[in-house]
């Protein structure tokens, strides 16, 4: 019996829209050899960002990180595909772009700005329950 695919979530942030990036990350995902299976362009409001990134509520750069988010449109997609989740973080790069890998996503695309809160282009889950939390965030149930 086949095992089900695993999907993640992935997010084109503000900074990657404003910036024309949203055809370089689908295509990095595409090239990767995962599946885009949803994909909307939006502008999250205030209550689904603070669901979004509930974690990190109290953390100095909270209100920097949804006022960020709030800033322009994004783009949400759910990719699907074995190990989806570590592939995304991977081809993502870590957190902070000035040392995120050359090759990464960040690495290659964002560099610190000098803002509140770090501007590194895509969100992608961390976790298999992360992940269908935040699609069903962003896509229903
Ligand atoms: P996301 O969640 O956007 O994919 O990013 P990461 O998984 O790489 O990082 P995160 O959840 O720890 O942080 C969410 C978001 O907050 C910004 N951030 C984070 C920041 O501005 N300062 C910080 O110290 C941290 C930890 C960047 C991403």
């Amino acid at each position: 019996m086949p095992v089900s695919k695993e999907r993640t979530l992935i997010l084109v942030k503000p900074d990657g829209v404003r910036r024309g990036l949203v055809g370089e990350v689908i295509s990095r995902v595409e090239r990767k050899g995962y599946v885009v299976t949803a994909l909307r362009m939006l502008n999250a409001d205030r209550a689904t960002l603070e669901k979004h990134y509930e974690e990190h509520q109290g953390k100095p750069f909270f209100e920097p990180l949804v006022e960020f988010m709030m800033s322009g449109p994004i783009v949400a997609m759910i990719a699907e595909g074995e190990r989806v989740i570590e592939g995304f973080r991977s081809l993502a790069g870590v957190t902070d772009p000035t040392v995120a890998a050359p090759g990464s996503i960040r690495g290659d695309l964002a560099r610190d700005q000098g803002t509140k809160v770090v501007q590194n282009i895509v969100h992608g889950s961390d976790s298999v329950a992360s992940a269908e939390r935040e699609i069903a965030i962003f896509f229903g149930k």
